[in-house]
């Protein structure tokens, strides 16, 4: 029995950091020595030692773009003393991205990957007293030209070519980001000193049998040469199990039956019982820790259905042997700059997710592996992730050395993800075998490798290997083949972008799709993050920071196309402001509605996009400031549980009522037709069952469905609480009475307001923009229609 160890010991190395700027950068700056965060970014440590201005400001962008070409310097000094333990590890959570690690003068790591971390044995590097380390990143900007010189240029989008290197793609520019790659050790750094052995991954799979919860944890343990038999221990709730590994040995597995195992659902389905996990290492015949694993695991069922029908091929995401119609939104990464995206900033985030009503998000491949929390929180909210490997509107070379990098950062990000309940679907690539058909790649590849390889062989088996039960899709969108055109909407998930690409709105009606994972409006930031962002004077739709902060091909024209048969084009800038937005909410409304409508033979719709990282005129719903804006409200009204739409099926109108909860729907649906006055013209009453889960289509009686004065009257569909307005003309076809109300204000508790206005006139689409009073504040609704006479509280907080 070897002697007492001391316990392995983790110190993070955040503390006194620096970064010098190269010689070359500009003369004001060039050989200076700036306090750095780690994590951090060079971007972020400029600013904060005022160097350069903000960033997100006007075009900075333009001015900063140098910084992206200059190779950048970290270094620290930390004290050291050996303390009697065996092994020293640097562990690097993220380096972004190629760097060359020396600790005191030696050099003891090359790394080129953002989306995997290292950990590099310094034992016979480090010395008594200080110790020197130093992380020197190349630009990523040259860096990424020399890789695509190396491995052949092949096609991709934006200005650099982010497929030859492994960093997040947004950060060399993308149609709602802007090209400004930074370099740094974006996760934290710390030093491992251990003896004997250590867990180096343990991966849980959770399976279901009959009642029972399965649960399979697969060990591999880093052990100091000659150690003699040392033991893994696993508990999950009250039931235990524990495994000896002889001298030599590295990998356990160990199983453990949790009995009638209550279920991880989604949200809206059912409960997120989650149970916690315990993996402890122990020195042989030894009761003390030698090294810990902790997590909370849930156990469910997950498959596609991918069934040919009369429609085509189905697609359908089913937990639990439930088909769950999917609500979900594209997620990209939260900021230009990730390492101020924390815990705090995630849950933001994952509740405006779920107060929207949505139950997915879609992890996009052009972004990164987010942190372990945001899974956490995923898994805690019953927010299902549909998780893209990282690998984005692109050709990749299938050579070394990509192609290692790839399996090794594959690899350990699902071994990572693992367990995590919240992750239903591996998918292989965004938007791959789409460019492969249509991007006009086939000719400029000549033969080469595109990443077929990656899409249809590796991924699926790493996905299979370390992650058995979770599906796997090759690409999406995606039609059930590599070589089926992606675009056959009647097959697999689609991605629509005729819509607002070429088409007004109205278009999203012109197929039913089974599955939809982007389709999306642009709209502009709200008000006070234009505010904030820009210093144009005056600002209009084309003043000079509007356009920079406009990153999509012809977007503020395709703005204005998409407004047109619509709206006429406003002249004052904040009613221009409206309308855009307004018309960003009107038609993500109305694509949702009208997939929902034909649930189940759509499955499902996921909005492009839920989040911005920067203040940008773009697809999403909350700003790069955090504020919704209002094409969020009109997501979480199409996404209520339930839902009454009025839409066309035939020759006239039918009423669908959809119903996304666990009990019937039934009652009479009141359809009246009215004056924009308020004065009944029709009416009729239809009586309905909807099942649980289910949706039902109502015809709609033709006197009641076709107007007498179709820019004066309206629709109101009712059922119990849930009521919806169908208008017969477009709003700039409509005679909409201009807006009379009445409003009182009130203040509930220190700074939570209620407004309630009574309609004197029809108020279609009323909202408060409270943001435009105080940034802060916000309104827990928007786009409210109101009938003369009716009356709606919002508060205000
Ligand atoms: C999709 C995405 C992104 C892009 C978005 C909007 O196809 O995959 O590449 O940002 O469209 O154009």
């Amino acid at each position: 029995m070897s002697q007492r160890q001391p316990p392995a010991r983790t110190r993070p190395l955040r503390e006194d950091w620096t970064l010098t700027v190269p010689p070359s950068a500009p003369s004001a700056l060039a050989g200076r020595e700036v306090p750095a965060s780690v994590p951090g970014t060079v971007h972020t440590d400029l600013l904060a030692a005022g160097l350069i201005d903000e960033p997100f400001f006007d075009d900075n962008e333009r001015l900063l773009a140098w910084i992206g070409r200059h190779d950048w310097e970290y270094r620290t000094t930390f004290d050291w003393s050996a303390e009697g333990h065996e092994r020293h590890d640097l562990v690097f959570d993220g380096l972004d991205t190629v760097a060359r690690i020396s600790l005191n003068g030696h050099e003891v790591a090359r790394t080129a990957n953002q989306h995997r971390s290292y950990r590099v044995p310094v034992g016979d590097r480090l010395v008594e007293g200080d110790n020197h380390l130093v992380v020197a990143f190349s630009s990523p900007v040259r860096e990424a030209d020399r890789r695509s010189l190396q491995l052949g240029a092949r096609p991709h989008i934006n200005p650099h070519p982010y497929n030859a290197i492994r960093k997040a793609a947004y950060t060399y520019g993308w149609d709602w980001g802007p090209d400004m790659p930074s370099a740094g050790i974006w996760r934290p750094v710390w030093l491992h000193s251990w003896s004997t052995a250590r867990l180096a991954t343990v991966r849980p799979v959770a399976a279901v049998s009959g009642t029972d919860g399965v649960l399979r944890l697969h060990v591999q343990v880093e052990r100091s040469d000659g150690v003699p038999p040392v033991r893994v221990r696993a508990r999950v709730g009250d039931v235990t199990t524990e495994v000896d590994l002889a001298a030599g040995e590295h990998d356990a597995e160990l199983c453990l039956s949790v009995p009638d195992v209550d279920l991880w659902w989604p949200r809206g389905h059912g409960s997120q019982r989650r149970y916690p996990v315990e993996v402890t290492l122990h020195a042989d015949g030894r009761s003390d820790v030698l090294d810990r694993w902790e997590r909370q695991v849930g156990f469910r069922t997950v498959r596609l259905d991918q069934e040919d029908d009369e429609y085509g091929t189905s697609f359908a995401v089913v937990v639990n042997d439930r088909p769950i119609w999917v609500r979900g939104a594209n997620w990209i990464p939260d900021e230009v700059f990730l390492p101020r995206v924390d815990g705090v900033r995630y849950q933001q985030r994952l509740d405006q997710a779920v107060a929207a009503n949505l139950n997915l998000l879609r992890v996009w491949g052009g972004g990164v592996y987010e942190d372990d929390d945001f899974y956490e929180y995923c898994d805690a909210r019953g927010l299902m992730v549909w998780q893209d490997f990282m690998l984005a509107c692109a050709a990749y070379s299938e050579d070394d050395p990509l192609r290692s990098e790839i399996v090794a950062e594959a690899r350990e990000a699902v071994t990572r993800l693992a367990g995590r309940p919240c992750v239903v679907l591996w998918n292989g690539s965004n938007e791959a075998v789409v460019g492969y058909h249509h991007w006009g790649w086939k000719e400029r590849l000549d033969g080469r490798t595109w990443g077929a390889a990656y899409y249809t062989d590796l991924l699926p088996a790493v996905v299979a290997e370390l992650a058995p039960g979770t599906p796997y899709l090759p690409s999406s969108p995606w039609s059930g083949s590599i070589d089926s055109d992606p675009h056959d909407h009647a097959r697999g998930p689609s991605h629509l972008w005729q819509p607002w690409n070429r088409l007004p709105y109205d278009a999203y009606r012109d197929d039913v799709p089974r599955f939809v994972a982007e389709f999306g409006w642009q709209g502009p930031p709200t008000l006070p993050t234009l505010w904030r962002a820009l210093s144009d004077d005056p600002l209009t739709p084309e003043s000079p920071g509007m356009n920079v902060h406009q990153k999509a091909w012809k977007g503020q024209d395709k703005l204005t196309d998409g407004l047109v048969p619509h709206f006429r084009v406003p002249q004052d800038f904040e009613d221009w402001h409206w309308a855009m937005s307004l018309n960003q909410a009107n038609a993500v409304r109305f694509a949702l509605e009208h997939f929902r409508s034909w649930s189940p033979r759509c499955a499902g719709a996921i909005v492009w996009q839920l989040n911005d990282c920067w203040p940008v005129t773009s697809w999403a719903a909350i700003d790069g400031d955090g504020r919704p804006k209002p094409v969020y409200y009109a997501i979480s009204q199409a996404l209520a549980d339930r839902l009454l739409t009025v839409q066309p099926r035939g020759d006239g109108l039918a009423v669908v009522a959809v119903n996304d909860t666990s009990e019937p729907w039934q009652g009479a649906i009141v359809v009246a037709r009215l004056t924009y006055d308020g004065v009944g013209l029709e009416r009729a009453e239809i009586s309905v069952d909807v099942p649980a889960r289910g949706s039902a289509t109502l015809p709609i009686p033709v006197d009641v469905a076709r107007a007498g004065d179709a820019g004066g009257e309206l629709l109101r569909v009712a059922l119990g609480e849930v009521h919806a307005e169908h208008f017969f003309a477009d709003y700039r076809d409509s005679i909409l009475p201009p807006p009379q109300l009445l409003s009182s204000v009130q203040e509930r508790e220190p700074g939570v307001y209620t407004v309630t206005i009574t309609a004197r006139t029809l108020l279609r689409d009323l909202a408060i923009l409270a943001e435009t009073v105080h940034p802060d504040a916000r309104a827990d609704r928007m786009l409210v229609t109101l009938l003369p006479g009716e009356s709606v509280t919002f508060s205000i907080a």
